[in-house]
This record gives structure tokens, C-alpha cells and sequence, in this order.
């Protein structure tokens, strides 16, 4: 076997990935939780005013419905405590629960509460809200990353937030339920220039219909499948549990890519394109590669998902 995990995730290290976002949620992770929770406002309202949030689905909401109603409920002064002990990742009922939700419930919840805040049912922030000046650098540096880093920057803060889950013990994971993969008459087939390898058109295929069952199948035993800006998910269980939980409705357009043969029969190939995500359709393409590590017999043994750093890394097929 001449890879680990750990060397697989070092193929194609010329890739430059976006290290603005997580320099910039560092750097938001100091600020007071009374300027992140001003600063995540500011920073969607301004965002609001060129691309648009879908509303999430109802699944979603269903799932986070008995929270939201009971922040509904509060007092103006209760409402910013639970969401200030959000943003501190306190230990109290709501952020365990919240704690057990999948990113796009935590998403959903989110988006809920601002329109609620919007609307005067949620507290809002204060009228007038002076950021730190530190808090103003860091929307500063929001508003300078491209669209595709600017939603990451929201949704990795979002993510974050809550009780630590590590802390919980066994816990009942919420998701929404899985729909049925697309009919095959309605799937689309993507063409990669330079790559025909049918492993990676399977991968890309199948993701796009939401077939994960059918995509697992493309991973070894103790393949691993590393997210941007995450540790590698390692093994067959692990990987299908989250393409359910955080994968549907994606839609990946990848574009080009090589091909190269590597130690011992197996294959490297890195494919670059964009990715849009069903919170913001075609109005958000994110730029983004991913790094395969084929086994001899062309079973995923590592994909990395980067999101890329600028589009000129789109052309950046070195080796
Ligand atoms: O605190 O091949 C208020 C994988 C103020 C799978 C607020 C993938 C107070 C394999 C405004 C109310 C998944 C890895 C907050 C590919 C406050 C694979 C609310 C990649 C928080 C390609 C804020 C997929 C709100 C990718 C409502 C790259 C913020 C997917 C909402 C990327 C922010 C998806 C939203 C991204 C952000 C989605 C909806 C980046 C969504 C971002």
C-alpha cells in the first residue's frame, strides 16, 4: 500500500486553496459574540442586496420548529441571551440542541430568525450598533472575498456555532430525510476536459442526482472524502452518512482536469469547476478542485474538495 490517508492529502500540493476564510473566521472567532452577531447581520443584509437565499425547505424547518418556537416566545432580552449563547457556544438546552443539527438546519434555523428579526418578532440588533473597530476590519475583509468565500465565511460561522457535539455523549443526529435519487431520464451526464477516467464522471454524476447509495459504491472499504477546510471523513460508513446529511442538491460543474498515473497501479486526477449550492442556485459559483486518489482497481481511495483561492487557480492543472 504506498499511501496513507495523511500522504493522499498531500496530491497536487501546488493547489491554492481560499486560506481567507479560515484567517477570516480566526479573526471573527475573537471578536466579542455582541459584534458577531452584528457583524453576521451587517454582513447579510449587504450580501442580501446582490444574491438572494432561497427560503430553506420545509423539511428543514420542521426539524428546528420546536426551538424556534420557543425563542419566538421569549422576551426581547431572552431572545438575545439564547442567541448570544449561540454565538458562545454555551452549554444550555438550545445549544445541545442545536448542537445534534445538521448544516443546513443550523442554516435554516438562522435564516428563520432573521426574517423574525427583520420583522420585530425576534429581538433585533440594537438600532445604531457601533461595531469595534476590529469587528469593522474583519466585515471589511467579508465584503473584499468573492461570493462563493463570502458564503463560506457565513456558513462555517453558522456551523460553529452551539454547544460542542464532541461534548454530547451518544447523541440522535437531525437531518433532513434523504429524497429518492433523481429518475435516470432526468440525469444529466458532465464532460471533463482531459479527464475520461469513469470513476470520476460516476462520482460527479451520481453526486448531481443525489444517488448516494450508487456513489458509495465508488469508494474503497477505508476510502476517506476530505471537505473543504475539514479533516479527511474516513471509511465507507462515515462518508454515506454525510453525503446524506450535508450533500443534496448540490450541483457540481466541473470542467477540466489530468490524469496521472502514480506509485504502484494507482491514479491521480484533479478536476477543477464550480460548484453551486441550492441556498443560492446560479446566483453563487464557487471555484473549486477535487484531488482523487484512484486505487488499481479505480476505487476512490481519497478525494479532497478545496474551494480554490482565486478562478485563475481553475487553470491550475500542475502536477
Ligand atoms: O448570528 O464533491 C443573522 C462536498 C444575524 C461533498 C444570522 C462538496 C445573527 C463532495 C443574519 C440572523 C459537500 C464536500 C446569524 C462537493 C447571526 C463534493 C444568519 C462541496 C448567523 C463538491 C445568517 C460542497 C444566515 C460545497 C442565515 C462547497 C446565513 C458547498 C446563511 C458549499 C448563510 C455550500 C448560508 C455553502 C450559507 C453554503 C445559507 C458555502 C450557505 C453556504
Amino acid at each position: 500500500m504506498p499511501f496513507t490517508i495523511d500522504s493522499a492529502r498531500g496530491i497536487f500540493p501546488g493547489t491554492l486553496s481560499a486560506d481567507a476564510v479560515p484567517a477570516t473566521i480566526a479573526r471573527f472567532n475573537q471578536l466579542s459574540v455582541e459584534d458577531q452577531l452584528a457583524l453576521i447581520w451587517f454582513a447579510y443584509l449587504e450580501m442580501g442586496k446582490t444574491i438572494t437565499i432561497a427560503a430553506p425547505g420545509a423539511a428543514s424547518m420542521v426539524l428546528a420548529e420546536g426551538t424556534l418556537n420557543q425563542i419566538r416566545q421569549m422576551s426581547a432580552l431572552e431572545q438575545s441571551q439564547a442567541m448570544c449563547d449561540l454565538a458562545n457556544r454555551a452549554d444550555t438546552p438550545i445549544c445541545r440542541a442545536y448542537a445534534t443539527w445538521s448544516a443546513n438546519i443550523k442554516l435554516g434555523f438562522w435564516y428563520q430568525l432573521g426574517q423574525w428579526m427583520d420583522q420585530g418578532i425576534v429581538a433585533p440588533i440594537p438600532e445604531g450598533y457601533k461595531l469595534s473597530a476590529n469587528a469593522s476590519a474583519v466585515l471589511q475583509a467579508i465584503r473584499e472575498l468573492d461570493p462563493g468565500q463570502q458564503i463560506t465565511v457565513l456558513r462555517n460561522a453558522v456551523v460553529d456555532m452551539g454547544y460542542d457535539s464532541g461534548k454530547l455523549g451518544t447523541y440522535t443526529p437531525v437531518s433532513e430525510p434523504v429524497a429518492p435519487p433523481k429518475e435516470i431520464a432526468q440525469r444529466s451526464q458532465v464532460q471533463i476536459q482531459g479527464v475520461t477516467n469513469p470513476t470520476v464522471l460516476s462520482y460527479m454524476n451520481n453526486l448531481n442526482a443525489n444517488d448516494f447509495d450508487a456513489l458509495i459504491q465508488l469508494f474503497t472499504p477505508d476510502g476517506a472524502l476530505q471537505p473543504p477546510f475539514q479533516k479527511p471523513i474516513v471509511g465507507k460508513d462515515a462518508v454515506l452518512r454525510f453525503f446524506r446529511e450535508d450533500c443534496q442538491n448540490l450541483k457540481l460543474m466541473p470542467e477540466q482536469g489530468v490524469c496521472e498515473p502514480t506509485e504502484d497501479g494507482y491514479t491521480q486526477i484533479k478536476v477543477t469547476g464550480k460548484v453551486q449550492t441550492p441556498w443560492f442556485g446560479a446566483n453563487v459559483g464557487m471555484n473549486m478542485a477535487w484531488r482523487f486518489l484512484l486505487d488499481p482497481q479505480d476505487k476512490i481511495y481519497f478525494v479532497a474538495i478545496d474551494l480554490l483561492a482565486s478562478p485563475k487557480e481553475l487553470l491550475n492543472l500542475a502536477r
